[in-house]
């Protein structure tokens, strides 16, 4: 555990128990802190309490005490409507921060010669999969190597610093609107798009938020930005006019007079002026589509300074065997494919899986997000049927009546899955595909999108081995 000293003999509420809460709270106590942890679930204070975690009512305590409100990211301050924990720390101009500043500042107390490598990933889409990328190249190259933040593991929870660690941590706009202090060696914007737009109201302020990972940056430190999109192209244009610090453009499918890219499927590295390639990104099972190589490339434009092997980093984005939820390959039933891209809570993030795949027996619907699926309009003719789920049934009905794309409302991700199987399997086309790729968030009908990922790959398994079955009793005929 990291210990967090900056509240050493002051009193500090901590809201929201989950994985960022029981973190906080522990690292906070163990560095001196008086801690006075609560949330409004029964259960996650039970849980915290049994993880060592010393509760208080917060409803019931005189708030004049708190030097600071450490609020789990999920839970709103502002907009769609203020938790009541941020109305109470406002009355008393608390801070409200999260845990990623908290370790921040513990970073930044240490001497220069202690301090670890941070390398910080944000985007609307592909930073769990560029966090666990260079997590993996780091590691495969043998550096001391810590992967935490969105990607599922609270910050606080990663082991002790120390010089010679590289903490690699993916951070969601919930968190860097919390964080103020953070200086990252490398910091990473992949693209942006709008998500999240209940929380933070307009585009712009998402984009602000955003654009907050470059904030404390120094001289040596790397930036990498994608420029693959408008919105991520100015802030290129506008941190490259700012100051003298190195920037490094990122793009997939366009090669860059200057910066990392990929061209053909080939990584290429131009920063200094050579062009040097790096490797053959058709090779890698786990990366396929432009989205995932531009994942790559921003991955490759990240770690290139600290003076590991090029022909090791090349086998080391060779060997990434991704993630799961992501374009998973589940495997086959007769000639169907099933993939899990769970993960993809937008329109943008399904975008990549409609153009990797044709005969798609596409699933998706949720709690939609502003707008719905109509980029995906050019991505239709890759898909044979579709079958909606989740409370935009009806919108999305709309958008594929309109644009003549054969669907049926399916109600729940169960008959979803039957259907789209069925009808797989009995269509004509070669190697169909039923996939799973949402375009929207889980909440309406999934605790959250990995619940939702792990409910699709409990029943295509169940088909799988049906399938299985009855092809090895034919076959022993
Ligand atoms: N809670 C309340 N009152 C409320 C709302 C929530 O008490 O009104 C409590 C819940 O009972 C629960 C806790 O708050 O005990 C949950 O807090 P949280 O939602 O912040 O979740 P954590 O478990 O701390 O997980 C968070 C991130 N979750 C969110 O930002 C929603 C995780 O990202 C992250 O992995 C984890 O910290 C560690 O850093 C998940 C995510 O969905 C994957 N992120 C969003 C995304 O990627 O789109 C931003």
């Amino acid at each position: 555990m990291i210990r967090s000293t900056s509240y050493k003999g002051k009193k500090v509420a901590v809201f929201g128990l989950g994985l960022t809460g029981i973190s906080a709270a522990l690292s906070l106590a163990s560095g001196g802190a008086d801690v006075f942890a609560w949330d409004d679930n029964d259960a996650s204070v039970i849980l915290a309490r049994e993880n060592g975690v010393k509760v208080d009512n917060l409803a019931k305590v005189d708030w004049s005490i708190f030097e600071a409100l450490i609020l789990s990211p999920g839970i709103p301050d502002n907009l769609p409507k203020p938790h009541w924990t941020a109305i109470k720390a406002r009355k008393y101009n608390i801070p409200i921060i999260c845990d990623i500043e908290l370790f921040a500042r513990e970073i930044n107390l240490l001497p220069l010669e202690q301090k670890p490598k941070v390398i910080a990933i944000t985007g609307t889409n592909g930073k769990s999969t560029t966090t666990a990328l260079i997590g993996h190249i780091l590691s495969y190259c043998g550096k001391d190597t810590e992967v935490g933040g969105n990607i599922g593991q609270g910050i606080l929870s990663l082991q002790r610093m120390h010089a010679g660690k590289h903490y690699v941590i993916e951070l969601s706009s919930y968190q860097l609107e919390r964080t103020n202090s953070l200086r990252a060696d490398a910091a990473v914007l992949l693209n942006l798009s709008p998500d999240h737009l209940d929380r933070h109201g307009e585009f712009n302020n998402y984009s602000s938020i955003k654009k907050k990972i470059f904030d404390n940056q120094l001289q040596e430190d790397t930036s990498i930005i994608g420029v693959g999109a408008d919105s991520t192209k100015l802030i290129f244009s506008d941190l490259t006019a700012k100051n003298g610090r190195r920037i490094i453009p990122v793009s997939a499918g366009k090669s860059l007079g200057r910066g990392v890219s990929v061209v053909n499927s080939k990584l290429f590295s131009n920063i200094t002026g050579k062009c040097i390639e790096i490797c053959d990104l058709s090779k890698a099972k786990a990366l396929s589509g432009r989205h995932n190589h531009e994942n790559a490339a921003a991955a490759y434009a990240a770690i290139q300074s600290l003076g590991l092997n090029i022909k090791e980093i090349g086998e080391a984005i060779l060997s990434f065997p991704g993630l799961p939820h992501r374009m998973e390959n589940l495997g086959f039933a007769s000639s169907v494919m099933f993939v899990n891209d769970s993960k993809a809570t937008n329109s943008d993030a399904s975008m990549q899986a409609l153009n990797t795949y044709s005969n798609i027996f596409w699933i998706l619907g949720g709690k939609s997000k502003s707008d719905g699926i109509e980029p995906l309009i050019p991505y239709f003719k890759n898909v044979s049927k579709s079958y909606l789920i989740g409370e935009s049934a009806l919108q999305f009905h709309k958008t594929l009546t309109k644009h003549k794309v054969n669907h049926k409302i399916s109600g729940t991700l169960e008959k979803a899955i039957i259907c789209a199987t069925r009808d797989a399997i009995q269509s004509e086309c070669p190697n169909p595909v039923v996939m799973l790729s949402p375009s929207c968030a889980s909440f309406d009908q999934f605790e959250n999108f990995a619940v939702r990922g792990d409910a699709f790959r409990g029943h295509v398994n169940k088909i799988i081995n049906l399938f299985s079955q009855q092809e090895n009793k034919v076959s022993t005929y």
